[in-house]
C-alpha cells in the first residue's frame, strides 16, 4: 500500500499509511539506489507483520536542512514582540522558499503584546500574512485552513511559539517528545526530522535549520531573483544587481528594510566562499 515516510530513524522507517504508522524496513536492492527520507511517497508491503519499504515514488522536491521531500510550503513564523521580530531572518527564509520554488505563509504570534509594522510590508509584496495570538481561541482556525492538505515545514526563531503552535494544532501537548529532542540535541549535531500528521490532512515539521544560503545560491549575482519584488520589475540593464548601479529603476521599488537584507545577504553569501 501507498503511505508517507514521517520519519527515519536509527534504520526505521516510519510510514504513515491507510492502516496507520508502520514501522518498516527497505529492501534491499532499494537500499542502494536510495534511501526513504521523510516526506517521501512510498510503497510499502507487509509481510509477515512487517513493514518493507519496495519503492520509493519520484520526489517532487528535496529540501537538505532538514531533509524532506515533496515540500509544499515553508512557513515563517515570527512573533510581534518578545522575541523582537526579525526582518533579516524573514527574508533569509523568503529568499530559500523562493529558491525551492515554495509558497511562504508568514506569521506573526503574540498580538497580545504588541502590534509590528513588519506584516504590512510583507503583504504589500504579495506573501500570505497572519497575525495572530496564541493566546486567544479560534486565533488558529484561519491557519488551519491554510495548512490543510499540504506539507509544511515550520521555521522560526527560539521563543516565538513554534512548539506551542503545533501542539495546538494537533490537539495533543508534546511536551514529552520536545524533552526528547533537546536530550538528542545535546549528543548529536542534528535533530531528528519528524513530520507530524494534521488532524485535517496534511503534515507539519517543527524542526530547525535553513542555516547556510551560500550552499544554495553560488552566485550573488543571482540573489535578486529571489526578491519577489525584483522578479517583476524590470531593470534596463542586463547584468545589474540593483545596488548602487546608476539608473537603475528596480532599487527604489523595494521597501528599505527588504534592501537592507539583499546587502547583508551579499555579504552573507560572499563570505561563506570558499576564495
Ligand atoms: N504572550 C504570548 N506568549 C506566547 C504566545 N504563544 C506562545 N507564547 C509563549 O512563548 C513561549 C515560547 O513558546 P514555544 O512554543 O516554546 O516557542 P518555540 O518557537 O517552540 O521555541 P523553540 O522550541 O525554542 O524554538 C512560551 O512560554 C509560550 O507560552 C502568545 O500568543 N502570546
Ligand atoms: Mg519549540
Ligand atoms: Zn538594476
Amino acid at each position: 500500500m501507498e503511505g508517507v515516510v514521517v520519519k527515519v530513524l536509527a534504520g526505521v522507517i516510519t510510514v504513515n499509511t491507510p492502516n496507520g504508522l508502520i514501522n518498516c524496513t527497505v529492501k534491499g536492492r532499494l537500499k542502494l539506489d536510495d534511501y526513504p527520507t521523510a516526506g517521501d511517497v512510498v510503497w510499502v508491503e507487509v509481510i509477515d507483520d512487517l513493514g518493507v519499504v519496495t519503492k520509493i515514488y519520484p520526489r517532487r522536491n528535496l529540501l537538505d536542512r532538514p531533509r524532506i521531500a515533496n515540500v509544499d510550503q515553508i512557513f515563517i513564523f515570527m512573533a510581534a514582540a518578545s522575541p523582537e521580530p526579525n526582518a533579516y531572518l524573514v527574508d533569509r527564509l523568503l529568499v530559500i522558499a523562493e529558491y525551492w520554488k515554495l509558497k511562504a505563509i508568514i506569521g506573526f504570534n503574540k498580538t497580545d503584546l504588541k502590534k509590528c509594522e513588519l506584516p504590512e510590508i510583507y503583504r504589500d509584496i504579495g506573501y500570505d500574512v497572519y497575525e495572530f495570538s496564541l493566546l486567544e481561541d479560534g486565533a488558529i482556525d484561519v491557519l488551519r485552513e491554510a495548512l490543510k492538505d499540504k506539507t509544511t515545514v515550520l521555521a522560526g526563531p527560539s521563543g516565538v511559539g513554534k512548539t506551542t503552535f503545533v501542539n495546538k494544532l494537533l490537539g495533543e501537548q508534546r511536551v514529552t517528545a520536545d524533552v526528547s529532542e533537546k536530550t538528542q540535541r545535546g549528543r548529536h549535531t542534528t535533530r531528528v526530522v519528524e513530520l507530524l500528521r494534521i488532524p485535517e490532512g496534511g503534515y507539519i515539521a517543527d524542526t530547525p535549520g535553513f542555516s547556510r544560503l551560500d550552499v544554495l545560491i553560488d552566485d550573488e549575482r543571482t540573489l535578486w531573483r529571489y526578491f519577489k519584488e525584483y522578479q517583476n520589475a524590470n531593470c534596463r540593464f542586463a547584468d545589474c544587481m540593483h545596488l548602487k548601479e546608476p539608473g537603475c529603476s528596480v532599487r527604489d521599488k523595494i521597501h528599505p528594510l527588504r534592501f537592507q537584507s539583499y546587502v547583508e545577504l551579499l555579504k552573507e553569501i560572499e563570505v561563506m566562499k570558499p576564495w
